[in-house]
């Protein structure tokens, strides 16, 4: 299985890889789902919505400044540097990620495309005001506020992140949708594959007559459409797969 992955990849002419929250997991970034996947006792549909945060901004808020807190001292692992090498190698064109954790970027990987956003930014709730924390350098300033406001308006800030209900970046989502088409093999690691319109993407290069190669600890939503499915950890698999 492990060899046969490795040839396809090695033939094909537009690989790309499609991430979710697993991929960090030996980062040591907690997932959404499954049994270490729960922050205290609420699940992500009750805090990654807008109406939860407009109920209640410091519980929401207290739940990304302890993901923030634990992604800024979380470090990309072998399976994000495999993919920044197979990008580097002019195998793998483009990483579309779920994730918002920064660490495909701290890897190396060039063309990425961040569907869920990105934590480390936030934003105003009322004007247009954008912030970058890792790039202002201003995180640990940020963390010891209670309610971030604006400093432009004085509104309440939130997290720059996609959240249920609400639409994806546009262009985000329309180039990962042109990539999906264009993909000759997609690498689907560490996904549940359950939330949308982001699983459409490995359906996409599917019905394009495209190669799914699945790496997942265990059966996800998208197995059924996986060729190959390598059962193990991302960095495991990935730094094996690159031998
Ligand atoms: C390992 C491992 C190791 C563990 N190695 N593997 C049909 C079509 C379109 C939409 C919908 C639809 N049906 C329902 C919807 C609505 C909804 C949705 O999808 N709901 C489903 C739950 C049913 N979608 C939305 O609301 C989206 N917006 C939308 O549709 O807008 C429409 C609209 C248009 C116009 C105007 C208005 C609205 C938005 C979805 C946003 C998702 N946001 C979150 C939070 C992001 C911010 C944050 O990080 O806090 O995104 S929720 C959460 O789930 C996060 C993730 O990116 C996403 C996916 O999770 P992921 O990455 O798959 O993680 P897990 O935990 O689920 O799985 C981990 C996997 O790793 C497991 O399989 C493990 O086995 C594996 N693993 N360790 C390898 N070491
Ligand atoms: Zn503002």
């Amino acid at each position: 299985m492990m060899a046969e992955a490795a040839k396809l990849l090695a033939r094909s002419k537009f690989a790309i890889a499609f991430t979710g929250a697993g991929i960090s997991a030996e980062s040591g970034v907690p997932t959404f789902r499954g049994k270490d996947g729960l922050w205290m006792r609420y699940r992500p549909e009750e805090l990654a919505t807008p109406e939860a945060f407009s109920r209640n901004p410091r519980l929401v808020w207290d739940f990304y400044k302890w993901r923030m807190k634990l992604i800024a001292k979380a470090r990309p692992n072998r399976a994000h540097y495999a993919l920044a090498k197979l990008e580097e190698m002019g195998i793998l064109k483009a990483v579309i990620t779920q994730n918002v954790d920064d660490l495909h970027r701290e890897a190396g990987t060039k063309n990425l495309i961040e569907l869920h956003g990105n934590i480390f930014r936030v934003r105003c709730t009322s004007c247009d005001y954008r912030e970058n924390l890792k790039e202002s350098c201003s995180l640990e300033e940020f963390l010891r506020e209670e309610l971030p406001k604006c400093p432009n308006c004085g509104s309440l800030l939130r997290p720059d992140v996609v959240w249920f209900g609400e639409p994806l970046p546009e262009e985000e989502l329309s180039e990962a949708f042109k990539l999906a088409r264009r993909a000759d093999l997609i690498l689907v690691i560490g996904t549940s594959g359950l939330v949308y319109p982001a699983a459409y993407i490995p359906y996409i290069v599917k019905e394009n007559g495209g190669i799914v190669i699945e790496i997942n600890v265990e059966e996800s939503a998208l197995t059924p459409i996986a060729d190959i499915f390598l059962r193990g950890k991302a960095g495991e698999v990935m730094g094996t797969l690159l031998e």
